[in-house]
């Protein structure tokens, strides 16, 4: 995934869609009202992206956390989480998103739980997967994980490098896009009932292709943070 940027995340919006997503991904039952989530903002590398924090904050606070962004950032915003008694603490450099629950030593990374979520979700929208092909483009973590969900659900996946001519002349139905390129999938690939799941971003279709498709699922930040809280419910629930 490139960096985000604040232009990216100005409108955040929560469905309940997002929550069926995440938890079909990581099925969990116990609720998140109450779970006091902390969001510590990080200044290493390319430093703090001005609303970050925040929007993580709002999509926790969507779905019933208790959720606060510390006043302070890096190992004193650590220390801050948990000395207002967090269970769990969101954070991200350059490099990783991750979220930490301090009762369970459950980790959860982005990557992977956007990628399982983002399958989820297509499989939602396709009312099932299973004996069904699916083009996943990318194989870093986020493809990686998607497609491992698939395969558990009875798909037929086919994983392509973003390169590679074996997809690129042909029309798919299904796809999910975990790569971080523009403009890759185009009118060739589509028809009217595709179905697009792009978690990556910048995403990879421009907007005239995608008014093609049957349905779009993307979320900048939504989907990959409900799934990491569900990923750290459903692991301390099997405890
Ligand atoms: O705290 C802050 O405001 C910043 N340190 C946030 C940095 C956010 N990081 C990114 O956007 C990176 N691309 C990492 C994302 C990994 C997703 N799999």
């Amino acid at each position: 995934m490139s960096r985000l940027t604040t232009q990216d995340i100005l409108n955040i919006s929560v469905d309940p869609r997002m929550i069926e997503a995440a938890r079909l991904a990581y099925p969990f039952s116990i609720s998140p009202f109450g779970v006091r989530v902390a969001v510590v903002p990080v200044t290493s590398g390319l430093g703090v992206i001005p609303k970050f924090a925040e929007s993580v904050r709002e999509i926790l606070a969507a779905v019933g956390c208790d959720a606060f962004v510390t006043g302070s950032s890096d190992v004193a915003g650590l220390s801050e989480a948990y000395k207002r008694n967090a269970d769990i603490v969101f954070m991200a450099d350059d490099i990783e998103f991750a979220a930490y629950s301090l009762n369970s030593r459950v980790f959860a990374s982005n990557g992977e739980c956007t990628g399982r979520a983002f399958a989820a979700a297509l499989e939602l929208s396709a009312s099932g997967v299973n004996g069904k092909e699916v083009l996943v483009l990318g194989f870093g973590a986020v493809g990686q994980a998607a497609a491992e969900y698939l395969t558990e659900r009875g798909t037929k996946v086919l994983v392509c490098d973003k390169d590679s001519t074996d997809w690129k002349n042909t029309t798919h139905q299904l796809i999910l896009d975990a790569t971080s390129e523009r403009d890759i999938i185009t009118g060739d690939n589509v028809t009217a009932d595709t179905i697009l799941s792009l978690p990556g971003m910048p995403i990879g279709v421009n907007p005239d292709v995608l008014r093609l498709c049957r349905d779009v699922i993307h979320s900048p930040l939504e989907l990959g943070t409900i799934a990491m809280l569900a990923k750290i419910l459903a692991s301390e629930e099997k405890m």
